[in-house]
């Protein structure tokens, strides 16, 4: 069996010559047969040269691809997999912030039977280095929107690390799109893949250099959650949901208007029937529509579920509009963000939970 290590690289001269070094140990004392693949896009500070450098005086198995046309994280990993010739393949950063002690543990995970073996900082025993707790609340909020917008990956604790390993099945057939944010995430949601199991390990500190990463990275980050969200058909399910919604609307108003004015109905009981009628409405058609390739739990249960969201949004609705009512805002411009939220809620709980 043959390990291919990728390295992604941009102006990572200076942490070379211990990477190769700590990487060659750890690979060497665990007995296995490994390549390191660095694919590096034609870094100023001349990483490539370095690299082959290195590999000629020092005898490690370093294959160098210096790629003058294209850019960015996710094409340089997918260019590596693509040049790799092992069995499993071990992507990580140059920057030693991931320690090279850790692959041979993720490549006995592989051969215990893992699809995919993840360094993860979130599972108990992992951790990062010298984060402000600010830092830390964005990073775990950015998994936990990850986690719930696609319910594919909500069993992974840490979907955007950047060290990981896999076999090469996982990703040989997938169609992996290189302005992919989070190569991770890609892999989890477009491979063919049984098993993941999570390492933990300390996400350290850069040894030399500078990080590249930074800025539009948030934004980057959803854009890549809903392009994803697009491609396994969670938009769609979006929009089928809505639509039901609104057929929940009409059926709600419907109802009302004939409770109170053909059966003489008092106008503050008729609205809670008219509200169960919808209900049940908007049940009937999200579960033979929206979420009909999801229907795992007994119909008893996701009608009991499906109500359990209607009363969150509710609740949700109400907490929303009437501290905004009381900041000054229109009452109706209030109710209307009050919705949306709702819509949130019921629409993330009914798809992880109902139909989860
Ligand atoms: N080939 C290539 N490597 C990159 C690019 N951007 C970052 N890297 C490498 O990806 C790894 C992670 O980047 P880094 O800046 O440390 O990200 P951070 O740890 O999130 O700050 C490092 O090995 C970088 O050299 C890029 O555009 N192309
Ligand atoms: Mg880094």
């Amino acid at each position: 069996m043959k390990v291919s290590i990728i390295i992604p690289t941009y102006n990572e001269r200076d942490n070379l010559e211990e990477l190769f070094e700590r990487i060659s140990n750890a690979m060497e004392k665990a007995g296995y047969d490994y390549e390191i693949i660095v694919v590096d896009d034609d870094s100023p500070d001349r990483t490539w040269e370095y690299a082959e450098e290195l590999g000629k005086t020092r005898g490690y198995p370093v294959k160098v691809i210096r790629r003058t046309k294209e850019k960015g994280l996710s094409s340089a990993v997918i260019r590596g997999f693509k040049e790799a010739e092992g069995d499993v393949f071990v992507v990580m950063d140059a920057d030693l912030q991931h320690p090279p002690e850790k692959i041979p543990e993720l490549v006995r995970e592989i051969e215990k039977g893992a699809d995919i073996a993840i360094a993860s900082r979130y599972v108990p025993g992992g951790g990062v280095e010298n984060w402000y707790w600010y830092r830390k609340l964005i990073s775990k909020g950015a998994i936990m929107i990850g986690r719930v917008a696609l319910p594919k990956i909500r069993h992974v604790k840490d979907p955007v690390s950047g060290f990981f390993a896999l076999r090469r099945e996982v990703v040989e057939k997938a169609d992996l799109n290189p302005i992919g944010f989070k190569i991770l995430m890609e892999i989890l949601i477009k491979g063919t893949y049984k098993k993941v199991v999570e390492v933990p390990f300390r996400f350290g500190l850069r040894k030399a250099g500078e990080s590249k990463l930074g800025g539009k990275t948030m934004i980057n980050y959803l854009k890549h959650v809903y392009r994803l969200m697009k491609w396994e058909g969670e938009i769609d399910r979006l929009v089928k949901f809505s639509i039901v919604g609104t057929s929940g609307i009409v059926v709600n108003e419907g109802f009302l208007w004939f409770f109170v004015s053909e059966l003489g109905m008092d106008k503050y009981i008729a609205n809670i029937p008219a509200t169960e009628l919808a209900i049940l409405n908007n049940f009937i058609w999200n579960d033979l529509w929206t979420f009909r390739d999801l229907r795992r739990y007994p119909l008893w249960k996701r009608l009991i579920s499906f109500h359990v969201a209607a009363l969150m949004g509710a609740i949700v609705q109400w907490l929303i509009y009437a501290p905004l009512v009381y900041l000054g805002m229109n009452y109706l411009v209030a109710n209307l963000i009050g919705i949306a939220a709702s819509f949130i809620v019921r629409f993330l709980f009914n798809r992880n939970v109902t139909w989860g």
